[in-house]
């Protein structure tokens, strides 16, 4: 058997918005929207490795709570996850990403009917709508 790997994503909402990173590399998805985070080390909590992927990638601090119910596989090793995520310090800012925007639930309906949302994010948009809603 082989050892799954995951791949942990930040799903941040406040003020009825939720926060986009539009992604850089690699060219097919170059200019997509996702949810910020990356690929858990050996050893490491989902928890430890989504507060160090988005200490790296937006320089926040955050604190991690429960995930989103889909889960999706991006290959037959690699899980992808999304924990939601609270800032608890610092401002979002593109330190990997071409650039980080708040959405509110009408502009994350567009991105996603227009295909600006990484393929693999768009298993949680209803979700998402779900939490822009009550939060
Ligand atoms: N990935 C997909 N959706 C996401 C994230 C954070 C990552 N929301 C995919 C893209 C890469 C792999 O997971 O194939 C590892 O992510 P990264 O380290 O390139 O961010
Ligand atoms: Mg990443």
């Amino acid at each position: 058997m082989t050892a799954r790997r995951v791949v942990v994503a930040g799903a941040i909402v406040a003020d009825r918005r939720l926060l986009l990173a539009q992604r850089s590399y690699p060219p097919e998805v170059a200019g997509m929207w996702e949810l910020p985070g990356g690929k858990a080390e050996p050893g490491e909590s989902r928890e430890s490795a989504l507060r160090r992927e988005l200490r790296e990638e937006l320089g926040v601090e955050v604190t991690v709570g429960a995930a989103l119910k889909e889960s999706v596989a991006l290959r037959h090793d690699l899980v992808l996850v999304a924990l939601r995520a609270h800032i608890e310090d610092g401002t979002p800012r593109a330190v990997e990403h071409r650039a980080v925007r708040w959405v509110d639930a009408d502009e994350l309906r567009r991105l996603h009917a227009e295909g600006s949302l990484v393929p693999a994010d768009t298993a949680w948009v209803p979700e998402l709508l779900a939490d822009l809603a009550k939060r």
